[in-house]
């Protein structure tokens, strides 16, 4: 894959509005025959997304960096690829590539739906924020906590991890709180994540109550998380606007070492992408974004039980039904014990 030196686009929006998968992405793809491992970086607009995306890959630009103020002319349209120059070797020996995947910002118009396709894809999903953890924060992530819920469906927490392993990094950027002798993910887990007692604002049991189920979310439906603090990159203004031109070595120390760390973690921790039994090569990862897309076009968000029985219907053709699809609205559909254990078999 190190013949692909820069992004491709993986999915963009047509002049209707409909979501696209790029043919030159399927094409690409399609030669890629063993495992896949999927990092996907996501959150509201605007963040240090893309910035990241390049960092992950051990660059400064590639995916293209926005300008501030705001311009929507160079915000990330879309999903765009990238795979990593160096392979992985997964447990049982077989080797892997490692593909990066910046997002839209989940707040933009169409985000929602590069974030669903986004987080249906991933084996590793980072969520990009500035700052500390607040009640903002959990208003934005809960963005995510439902689509993964949504994808569920019916089966429980566990059984979902189980058919849908993906280990979730919480990434807070210009990170000014002093944490003490508190590690990152000590507060992520001790503080942030803690339930609120709903006997402390008996005024608004709704919310928290809402905010409770995001942070069990967190906590219950992914394989493992993580969380990293980053400082601001420069002390210097003028560069924090256009850091995709700054030299690595001109950027605070702290912020370098952050980096590194993060990028050792990413490597380490992204597995080959799998669902139920089903290892996601390249052509299955065509064949996953080319069904979820057709499925956001007609306003429908499909289970794992869904993509599942999708993946497997196209392997064997005549064995199986067609698969039922969960619509925004609707409840989805139930994984019965059929799908259950086709799933883990
Ligand atoms: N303060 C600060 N600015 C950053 C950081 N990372 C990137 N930027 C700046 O933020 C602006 C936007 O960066 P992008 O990486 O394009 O952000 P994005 O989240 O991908 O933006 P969209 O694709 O529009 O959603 C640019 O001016 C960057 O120089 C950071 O860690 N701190
Ligand atoms: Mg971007």
């Amino acid at each position: 894959m190190s013949a692909v030196t820069k992004p491709v686009r993986l999915a963009y929006r047509d002049e209707k509005g409909r979501l696209r998968m790029n043919e030159e992405a399927a094409s690409i793809l399609l030669l890629v025959k063993g495992p896949i491992g999927v990092v996907s970086v996501c959150g509201p607009a605007q963040l240090g997304k893309s910035y990241i995306s390049n960092q992950l890959m051990g660059r400064t630009s590639g995916f293209e960096v926005g300008r501030r103020p705001y311009n929507p002319d160079h915000c990330t349209e879309g999903l765009w690829m990238w795979f990593s120059p160096s392979t992985k070797t997964a447990d049982d020996g077989t080797n892997y590539n490692i593909l990066v995947i910046d997002t839209e910002g989940s707040d933009s118009p169409y985000g929602e739906k590069c974030l669903y396709l986004a987080v249906v894809l991933s084996s590793m999903l980072i969520y990009n924020q500035m700052g500390d953890i607040d009640g903002t924060s959990f208003h934005y992530v809960s963005v995510v906590t439902k689509m993964v819920n949504t994808m569920a469906g019916d089966i429980t927490a566990s059984e979902f991890k189980q058919f849908f392993p993906m280990f979730f990094v919480w990434l807070l950027r210009d990170f000014t709180l002093c944490l003490g002798e508190m590690t990152p993910c000590e507060y992520m887990d001790d503080f942030a994540l803690k339930p609120l007692d709903v006997c402390e604002c008996p005024e608004d049991v709704k919310y928290v109550n809402e905010l409770n189920k995001v942070k069990t979310s967190i906590k219950d439906l992914f394989v493992g998380r993580h969380c990293f603090i980053f400082h601001r990159p420069s002390l210097e203004e003028k560069k924090l606007l256009i850091l995709d031109k700054v030299p690595v070595r001109c950027l605070r120390k702290e912020f370098r070492e952050g980096v590194k760390e993060l990028r050792s973690l990413i490597f380490e921790k992204t597995k080959p992408k799998k669902i139920g039994a089903t290892v996601v090569t390249g052509p299955i990862f065509v064949q996953i974004t080319r069904y979820v897309i057709d499925a956001l076009n007609n306003g429908k968000r499909p289970t794992i039980a869904c993509i599942l029985e999708h993946v497997e219907k196209t392997k064997r053709p005549k064995a199986l039904k067609s698969a039922t699809i969960a619509t925004v609205f609707d409840d989805p559909p139930a994984a019965n014990t059929r799908q259950r254990k086709r799933m883990l078999s």
